[in-house]
């Protein structure tokens, strides 16, 4: 694939634009933008140029000619002469490099100059040495902080985002239900309890010709190679970084087999010893009596019954409550992704996004959503292209003229994510605020902050009176960025009294509040929204991660905001 390897070098060329004197904005945001395009395209830019031509690039969002060009170039040599270029100047692994925790492109050129840092091997050498601290901007905090965010990429490592793994999952049920050689096909494993990483993807399969649904897996485009092949259990490595064991298994012990392989662990060695204390044995083909005769097997959810236990969704399989509830049949009934009916955080061309209003709206009408609410970023996210206070203006006229020309296909709800600077005012005037239906506001910037300066911005903001949602309230990113430090349960009480809703952003880099958070925030008795921060149309498919954290969350349909129709939901803001 093309597509990864330039989205790769765009963003590369990018870090590097930033550190030369000479280059514009514009030009920066560019590549950024363009990467993302290509990340995202289903299919390769070598069969658009063979198809289309070069025209064929340009008609994509956010692609010009010159980038056009680009992308031709390497496409047919392998190579970008400019990449190159900047490479020889800069001779330096941004790509792994930005991924930690604490560094931009400034930052890594600064520990290039003075450490002849060029990898993230360089780094962890340099740090061990305790060479940072003395660097003029960096510092003996900054060096901790970068051994943090060294250690946080690292235990990333063989983990990968739910938003990758399900997918992927889903291509190879896919080809496997289509491959007439099952029965039957179902996902385990953490894919299936929509953990927010996961180690490797687990599919169990019914068929009476195991040896040739192995094979059949082998041969897939998505696997790279086999690391064991036998009729009961296959692991492919995929080319995804990950790996994937496939199980074949007989109809009669199928949700016995279900039940051990969608996990948790944790809640399975519970499981099984309510079993024993029932004079019962459970494994992974059946729940046994003491002369060893099956009592339950086939069924999942008679294995359940057996014991005594409702039914738990494999979302809340983790061990955190969800048995002795079961026990008591007062599981709550979870959230569902039908349930939510509009989507209150979405960006368009206004900001950073790569569609226009209107685009993003007809597509979230096809998805069935009957409102979206606009959140355009405010004027102090520069990168991200922030709307100033004249910009804002014309983003609410525009969206006015858009629903009277929509007519109630689809509500188009005005709002703007709005910045919480660092003393916690807005980044935008009462003036704009009293313009919006709501308030969607987040922090961006200065997120070092200490935990009490944290809490402190936060609360300004929150009994200011002047925000309706809190979006990505911890503003981390798996595997890159430890959430910011603020007191939870200080916030979650302000949230409570100032009837402010908790965003559970969709995001699979975010999905922020995170299950935990959330199980939290609930004992607060408070609101939350479940949106997915889209910036192109097919983000706006997201929301089933956010949906999968709210369930692992033990949300119900009335915890979240957004299952409100869209009259009742505005009264809720004007309140
Ligand atoms: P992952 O792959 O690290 O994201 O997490 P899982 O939960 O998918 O774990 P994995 O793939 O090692 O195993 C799949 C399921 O199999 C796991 O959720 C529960 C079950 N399982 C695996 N090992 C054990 C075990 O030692 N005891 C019990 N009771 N269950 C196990
Ligand atoms: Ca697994
Ligand atoms: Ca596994
Ligand atoms: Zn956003």
């Amino acid at each position: 694939m093309n597509n990864q390897k330039i989205a790769e070098i765009f963003n590369e060329i990018a870090s590097m634009l930033e550190l030369s004197k000479t280059s514009n904005i514009f030009e920066i945001r560019a590549y950024k933008k363009a990467a993302l395009t290509i990340e995202s395209l289903p299919e390769d830019v070598s069969d658009i140029i063979e198809k289309n031509g070069i025209e064929g690039l340009t008609e994509l969002n956010g692609i010009g000619k010159a980038l056009a060009e680009k992308i031709n170039e390497f496409v047919k040599t392998g190579k970008i002469k400019k990449y190159q270029e900047l490479k020889k100047k800069y001779p330096i692994d941004f790509k792994n490099l930005t991924r930690i925790q604490g560094l931009g492109p400034k930052r890594i050129y600064a520990l290039y100059k003075n450490l002849k840092v060029s990898n993230v091997e360089d780094l962890k050498k340099v740090i061990d040495e305790k060479k940072i601290r003395s660097l003029p901007g960096f510092g003996q905090k900054s060096e901790e902080e970068l051994e943090k965010g060294l250690k946080l990429l690292e235990s990333s490592k063989g983990r990968i985002l739910l938003g990758k793994a399900l997918p992927e999952a889903e291509l190879i049920i896919k080809q496997l239900k289509d491959s007439g050689l099952v029965e039957k096909v179902v996902l385990a494993g953490s894919t299936r309890r929509m953990k927010e990483t996961v180690g490797d993807l687990d599919i169990l399969v019914i068929s009476n010709i195991p040896e040739k649904v192995m094979e059949f897996v082998t041969k897939l485009s998505e696997v790279e190679n086999t690391i064991v092949i036998g009729p009961t259990k296959t692991t492919v490595w995929l080319k995804i970084g990950i790996s994937c064991d496939i199980r074949v298994v007989s109809k009669e012990s199928f949700g016995a087999a279900q039940q051990y392989f969608i996990g948790s662990k944790d809640h399975n060695v519970k499981v099984r010893q309510i079993a024993i204390k029932k004079g019962y044995k459970l494994n992974e083909y059946g729940l046994y009596d003491l002369k060893g005769k099956i009592v339950a097997s086939e069924d999942e959810s008679n294995i359940y019954e057996k014991l005594g236990m409702e039914y738990p969704e494999p979302e809340m399989r983790e061990n955190r409550g969800e048995i002795e509830l079961a026990k008591e049949n007062k599981l709550p009934k979870l959230i569902q992704l039908d349930d939510i009916l509009g989507d209150l955080h979405v960006h368009s061309t206004h900001s950073d996004g790569l569609n226009t209003i209107e685009e993003m709206a007809l597509e979230a009408a096809k998805l069935g959503r009957s409102y979206i609410g606009m959140t355009d970023h405010s004027k102090s996210e520069y990168i991200a292209r922030g709307m100033d206070e004249k910009r804002v203006l014309k983003y609410f006229d525009e969206i006015d003229t858009l629903n009277d020309k929509l007519n109630g296909k689809i509500k188009i709800l005005k709002s703007a994510e709005t910045d919480i600077l660092k003393d916690g005012s807005l980044d935008f005037s009462d003036k704009i605020i009293e313009k919006m239906d709501y308030v969607l506001a987040s922090i961006h910037t200065n997120l070092n902050m200490n935990k009490q300066d944290m809490t402190k911005r936060l609360l300004t903001a929150i009994t200011s009176n002047k925000i309706n949602i809190i979006a990505h309230p911890t503003a981390r990113l798996i595997n890159q960025r430890q959430p910011i430090e603020f007191d939870l349960d200080k916030v979650f009480q302000a949230t409570k009294d100032n009837n402010i809703v908790l965003e559970i952003n969709s995001y699979p880099e975010r999905l922020d509040l995170n299950d935990e958070n959330i199980l939290r925030a609930k004992e607060f008795n408070l609101q939350f929204s479940i949106n997915t921060d889209s910036h192109r149309v097919n983000n706006l498919e997201l929301l089933r991660y956010g949906v999968g954290m709210a369930k692992r969350g033990w949300l119900i349909k009335k915890d979240v905001i957004n299952t409100l129709p869209y009259e009742k939901l505005i009264k809720v803001f004007k309140k």
